[in-house]
Parts: C-alpha cells; structure tokens; sequence
C-alpha cells in the first residue's frame, strides 16, 4: 500500500489538539447566527492600516513625548491625574504604535518559566511614554531581586506580580517580609521620605499636606499597630482558568495560585485621625480617593493608582496609613515610605506609595475602582458587561487553602494524610472552624483547635491536620472554612466562576493519590520494591516488579477457572 503524501492531508499539524481544545486560543470562531456556518479566523491582525498608522505618528510627534518629572526625590513618578493634557499626549503616544499583544496564557499553553510572563506590552508602553518611564522595567526589577526572596514564583515581571512558592506560604503565621506576596500596577516608584508629601484635599474643611515627620508626631496622630492579613481578590486564580478562561489582560488577570495572600504586622496611623486633623468631611463627602505614585495603562490611557474606600470604613478606625512592616520600614515594593491598609479589604484598595488622598461625594471612578476588581454574574456574558453590572469587590469573602499535599502528588502514609495550609475570612471575621474531607466533601473532619495558629480579627489562621484516609488510589481532599458569622465557601469552582477570574473562594480541591501503607498488600508490594531495587517513580507506568508468577497464576486459574461453562 502506499503511504500518503504528507501534503494530501488538509489537517493542520495540530488539528487534534485544536479538535480536543487544547490550544483554543487557535480556535475559529463559528458563527451559526442566521443560518450562518461563517467561520471567522481568531485572532485579528493588530497591525493598522499604514494611513491610521501615519496619522497617529503624527499625533504623537505633535503631543512631544517624554513627561518630565517636576517633583525632586520622586522618582518612577509622573503625576497624570493632575495634568489632562499631558494624559492626552501619553495616550496619543500609546496608540500610534503596534506594541507586542497581550499573550494568551489561558487557552494556550503557560510558559514553564520564571518569571513566567515577561510583561512585553507593559514594558514597551512605559519605554514608549519616556522621561521617568523608560527606565521603570529595568529599575523595578533590580528592587524584586534586591528585596524579595530568591525563592518567589515570578507571575509578571513587569508590573511585578509575584508570590512565595506552596510550601513557604505558610511556613510562618506571620509572613517575613521577603517571602510576602507583590501584586503592582506599574513600576515601583523611588520617593525619599525627606521629600515626600502626603496631600489632603477635596471635600475636607482644611485641605493641608502632611510630611512623615507630620504623620509620625505622636503628639497629633496616637500609632496603631495591627496585625492584618492582605489576600488579593485574584488568589487561587488558577482554578477559575484551568475551569474556564476569562478576561485575559495579564495585570488584572495575573494567574496566581494559592500565594496572593500574606500577614504581616503594621504600623502606622488610623486614616480617619488624619480626616478629622483636615477639620473633617465637608457637605455629603461619603468616599476618600487613594492614590499611587506609579503609573497604570490600562486601554492605552495612563493614570496614576487610584481607588475609593467609603468613609464608614475610616470611620471604624480600619483604615491605617503605615510605614512599618513587621518592625522594619516598609519595604520599597510594599509601598516605601506610606502605604494605605484597609483591614478586611481586597488588596487593592490597599494602595501603595500614596501621595494623595481626596474626599469625594462617590465611589472613584478611576479605573482600578470602576471597571476593575469588579464581581459579574456568571451568565451576563462578555459582550454584555458593563460596569454597573458588576459588584465592586471590598470585603473579601471566607476563603481556605491547602499547601501541602499538591495536587496530582503520590501520598505514602500510614492511614492519615498529613496537610497544611491557611484560612481567611474578610470583613473582620475570622476563621473558627476548618474542615478537610479525604472523600470528595462527603465527610468533613474538623481540624483540632491547637493546630490552627491564633485567631484574630483581621488575620488568616495557618493549619496542620493528620486527615484520616483509609483509601488506596486517587482520591479528592477538600477544604473548607466556617468563619464566625458561619459563612462557608461554595462547594465547587464552576458555582463561583465569573468573566473576571476574581475571589475563588470555593472549597480547595486537589487530587491526591493515596498509598495507604497500612494494607498488607501495599507493605509487601513496597518491601519487593526495596528488594529489586526498583524506583517508585512514576506511578503512571507499568508494574515493574512481576506480580504473581506464571506458575501461581495458572494454579490459581485451575481452582478459579475464568469462565462460566453453564
Ligand atoms: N500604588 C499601588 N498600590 C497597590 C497596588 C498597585 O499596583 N499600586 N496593587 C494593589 C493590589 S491589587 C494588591 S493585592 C495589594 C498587594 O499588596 P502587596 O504588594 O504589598 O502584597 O496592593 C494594592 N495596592
Ligand atoms: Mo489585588
């Protein structure tokens, strides 16, 4: 017979992938509306027709680039939120180039690297803008490098996303400093707190600026000092992707795995002393606007870090404005010299590197307040989000973790799997109960008080716990948490999964394959392992070691023949 051309085929090489949605980000889109079979080719070509190209770079030539930093000491700065025009020409900047896509890390494979995204477009549009920018990638990486771990699992090199790996995520009950979880917006700016001002203004009586010699004066602002777990509202994302892929930018949505959430010990100031030293709110002010140095392209438009925060929540006093981080000056990448914490609080609205912070009458409408960290109802589909449709996400909901088993891991055990991990509630809840199940989340065992670490109002609980498995094979372990107003987690990924990838609080699920070492047949398989001198390793391959001889098996065969004969 003869063998088929290779070029007779019309598959493309990778056509079962494609078929088997493996590498769906390739995928056509099929366009069965109106008694259409169009099949539309996805992805686009970015690239502009050359006569929109021209008229951008003449735009862009026009608006004469490079923003100046006017504020000494203030480096990676640019203010934009108080210059319109000067925001104008950034964007004109911006959108007269073709910069390198966005990648999709959700349908296509994620890279084994770390980092593991570089962050291209977002380096290319901070060269593209100049003056303080161009050198921002380059700077903020050397701070990560100087300041963080050398163990830390790199999401993004630029904006710096990056977590501790499972097994030191809660090695501690209170996170060192190195080990704590960045999630940045854009570069991290270099301010010297001898030059560094903290301006009050908009809907207060007695606008006013603040030095940290001001802040620190005992005299005026009493200290606080708290200790305050921050999880973002993306941690665990990875379940909702590996479900589903959502939105995809890779700032908002960065993949993060159990590690965006760390507690650390602060101090600093309650927010609202600071409003009431300002003679107080004035008129119906009901928000205080945060902002952050650095600069944030979001849609090829650029803005400072600006979220809201309602004035309840300084009010209760649960609002810090901090320089210390468990008895050391706040490192550069957590927001050097003044940070915002807001206990209970999605991480985001605990900005970093705050510089200003104005009353205002409603929620901001910057876009990290607005159009991001928003909460979508599952069916209301892409094409018809609006912002309005989404729940601004401010308190976090109860939430749990398991660090150690990992998922698809061999467990050998003697009838308990031993496992760790955390759990958090927000709002100022707290964990009070947490429960594993060894079977799916048909049986719950309740893990022993003493192995949880101590409570506290604005803090996770770290936990260790023998989970009894009597099973042998893949099994599920669960986890759950009840918080002391007894809010529990969905049970499962798909009934919390929404467009934005955002709080995956659902129960934590990893597989396990269970050795129980306390069967008879499992010792004696082991014990012929040893013998032989055979690897364990991988599970997934054939029997190594002969079972039964043939001898035995045809023994065995004569008093239990195979078939039936009547
Ligand atoms: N200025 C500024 N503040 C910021 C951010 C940022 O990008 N810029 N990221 C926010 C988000 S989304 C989170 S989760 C927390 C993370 O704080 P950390 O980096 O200190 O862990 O900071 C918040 N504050
Ligand atoms: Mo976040």
């Amino acid at each position: 017979m003869e063998i088929r051309k290779k070029s007779a085929s019309s598959n493309r090489p990778d056509e079962w992938m494609i078929e088997q949605g493996m590498a769906a980000h390739k995928l056509p889109i099929l366009d069965q509306s109106a008694g259409k079979e169009t099949i539309k080719v996805f992805p686009p070509n970015p690239t502009r027709s050359p006569r929109i190209k021209r008229r951008f770079e003449r735009l862009a030539i026009a608006a004469n680039s490079s923003p100046v930093n006017e504020k000494a000491g203030w480096g990676i700065y640019v203010e934009w939120e108080d210059y319109p025009d000067k925001k104008d020409k950034a964007h004109k900047i911006l959108t007269s180039q073709t910069f390198p896509p966005c990648p999709d890390f959700q349908w296509g494979p994620i890279p084994g690297t770390n980092p593991v995204l570089p962050g291209d477009d977002f380096k290319a549009w901070h060269t593209a803008i100049g003056g303080e920018l161009a050198s921002a990638a380059d700077d903020s990486w050397r701070t990560v490098l100087k300041e963080k771990h050398p163990d830390m699992l790199h999401l993004l090199q630029f904006p710096y996303n990056g977590e501790p790996p499972k097994r030191l995520v809660t090695s501690k009950a209170i996170t060192p400093n190195s080990l704590h979880f960045v999630r940045n917006h854009g570069g991290i700016p270099l301010i010297d707190p001898d030059e560094f001002e903290l301006k009050l203004d908009g809907m207060v009586k007695y606008p006013k600026k603040y030095t940290m010699d001001d802040l620190m004066d005992e005299s005026k602002f009493p200290r606080m000092e708290k200790t305050i777990t921050v999880q973002c509202s993306g941690t665990r994302r990875i379940e909702q992707i590996s479900m589903y892929a959502g939105q995809g930018d890779e700032v908002p949505q960065a993949p993060w795995a159990e590690g965006a959430i760390g507690t650390a010990r602060y101090k600093g100031i309650s927010l609202k002393k600071v409003i009431k030293d300002c003679g107080g709110l004035i008129k119906n002010a009901k928000h205080l606007e945060l902002y952050g140095a650095e600069t944030y392209v979001k849609d090829l438009h650029v803005s400072n870090y600006v979220v809201s925060v309602p004035w309840s929540k300084v009010k209760a006093n649960e609002v810090i404005l901090a320089w210390e981080m468990n008895g050391e000056p706040l490192p550069k990448i957590h927001g050097y010299p003044l940070r915002v914490i807001v206990m209970g609080y999605i991480g985001a609205r605990s900005v970093k590197w705050l510089y200003r912070i104005k009353a205002i009458k409603n929620s901001s409408l910057a876009p990290v307040q607005a159009r991001e960290y928003l909460y979508f109802n599952q069916q209301v589909g892409k094409y018809n989000q609006r912002p309005i449709d989404g729940i601004q996400i401010q308190e976090m909901p109860v939430s749990s973790a398991i660090m150690s088993p990992w998922t698809n891991q061999v467990v050998m055990h003697d009838g308990k799997i031993h496992c760790k991990g955390w759990a958090y509630s927000g709002g100022g809840r707290w964990p009070e109960r947490v429960e594993l199940s060894a079977d799916g989340g048909f049986s719950w065992y309740a893990v022993p008080e003493e192995q949880l670490s101590k409570k506290g109002k604005w803090s996770w609980r770290t936990w260790e716990f023998d989970l009894p498995c009597d099973v042998e094979g893949w099994i599920e372990i669960v986890c759950r948490c009840w918080d002391n107003s007894l809010n529990t987690q969905p049970l499962n990924v798909r009934a919390a999964w929404n467009w934005g990838l955002h709080v995956t609080s659902s129960a934590h699920r990893i597989k396990v394959y269970s050795v129980n070492k306390t069967r008879k047949l499992t010792q004696q398989k082991l014990a012929q392992f040893e013998q032989n001198e055979v690897d364990l390793a991988p599970l997934t391959r054939y029997d190594p070691v002969p079972g039964l001889t043939d001898e035995e098996l045809s023994k065995y065969n004569e008093a239990h023949p195979r078939d039936a004969d009547d």
